[in-house]
């Protein structure tokens, strides 16, 4: 019998990513999507036709009751959040009815409809969690042991997923497990986050389409790694013996400004500065200025390790941008 797997947040970049990974292993792939004309809806089908499409949100419990129903799944994967830390700032509320209450919605259906010890739960936690803060292990990268202090309305509501899935574990012994991710990125990445804005105006401003790009906050620091190897250490932890957390993390932090080199370098500009403005819209009210993570445990217990690294990961996204952006095709 193929195995079963639920994801919230299908539509989303790893929801993406982690649709094909389970799609590959022989799975049965169910996708929740939210909204009653959602238009990711028709890219899904088109793109992802084993997908088998169920209407839910996480801030409906009774609808995903209905899901689990459904689906029947071995495994959950709980991608499904408001994920951008700077809209967190402005939809606060939202944000912890979805990204944190959601998750508790997902658990309260596990056990609603009796999964408790069937069906293995991932939840997608972050480094937003610890903050940046470098009080903690300075240097050496955070790792599943370090203190949290997030700094966002996002890193918030993510630490009440994560504390309510460790608590859900060890109340009522479901095989949960939390992912604390490091930034991840790719050709799949929303418009909205810093490292597919720059390699979708790099694209652009090659081929004219744009001659620059408004940014905010150039100086912080980021463990960029590429989304195809983390959905990988996502299906890792389930398939343990004990669920467990984990840091998913490169081990190296690059500024916004390199990220900025190594993509206009791809179009043969060396210096960037006269094609970026800043924008204060941009600013957020409190800042994370490095993450760095240390992916020891994840490397030792579950031997996951990333493949792409940060040059290969940049040269990736302004290749496929380049090829999306001259082929005319809407950017969605
Ligand atoms: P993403 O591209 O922003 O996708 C978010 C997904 O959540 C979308 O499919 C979205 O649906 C869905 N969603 C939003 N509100 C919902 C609701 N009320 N009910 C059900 N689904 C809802 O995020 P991602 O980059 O793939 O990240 C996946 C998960 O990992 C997120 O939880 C994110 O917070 C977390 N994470 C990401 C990173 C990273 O670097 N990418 C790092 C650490 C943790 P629509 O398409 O309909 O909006
Ligand atoms: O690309 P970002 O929006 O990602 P951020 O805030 O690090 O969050 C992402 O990674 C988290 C994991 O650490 C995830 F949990 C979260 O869901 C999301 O996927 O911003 C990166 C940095 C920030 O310091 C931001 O202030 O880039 C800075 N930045 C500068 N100009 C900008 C911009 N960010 C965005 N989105 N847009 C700008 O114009």
């Amino acid at each position: 019998m193929a195995k079963k797997a639920l994801i919230t947040g299908i539509t989303g970049q790893d929801g993406y990513h982690l649709a094909n990974l389970l799609n590959e292993k022989g799975y049965e792939v169910y996708g929740i999507i939210r909204g009653q004309h959602n238009p990711k809806r028709e890219r899904l089908e088109k793109e992802q036709p084993f997908v088998k499409i169920i209407e839910a949100d996480l801030v409906d419990q009774s609808s995903l009751v209905r899901a689990l129903q459904t689906a029947q799944p071995d495994e959950v994967y709980n991608l499904g959040a408001i994920s951008h830390v700077g809209y967190s700032f402005k939809n606060p509320q939202l944000t912890a009815d979805v990204t944190g209450k959601g998750t508790l919605n997902m658990l309260e259906a596990i056990r609603a409809v009796g999964g408790e010890k069937t069906i293995r739960f991932y939840q997608a936690s972050t480094s937003e969690m610890f903050g940046g803060l470098d009080y903690n292990r300075p240097g050496e990268g955070y790792n599943e042991d370090s203190l949290f202090h997030p700094r966002s309305p996002y890193g918030v509501a993510k630490l009440y997923a994560h504390w309510i899935t460790k608590n859900y574990r060890e109340s009522y012994g479901i095989h949960a497990s939390c992912g604390i991710l490091f930034n991840h990125e790719g050709e799949r990445r929303g418009v909205e986050f810093v490292t597919r804005k720059i390699s979708n105006a790099v694209a652009r401003i090659k081929l004219g389409k744009q001659d620059h790009i408004e940014l905010g906050n150039l100086d912080p620091k980021r463990d960029w790694g590429y989304a195809g190897d983390y959905v990988e250490g996502m299906w890792l932890m389930l398939q343990q013996d004990k669920p467990g957390d984990y840091v998913l993390a490169t081990g190296e932090t690059h500024t916004i400004g390199e990220f900025l080199d190594l993509a206009f370098k791809e179009i043969g500009i060396e210096d960037w500065k006269p094609y970026v403005k800043e924008n204060p819209d941009f600013m957020r009210p409190a800042e994370v200025d490095i993450l760095l993570g240390d992916p020891t445990k994840a490397e030792t217990v579950l031997g996951w390790k990333r493949k792409v690294d940060f040059p290969s990961l940049v040269k990736l996204m302004v290749a496929h941008d380049l090829e999306l952006e001259a082929s005319g095709e809407v950017l969605k």
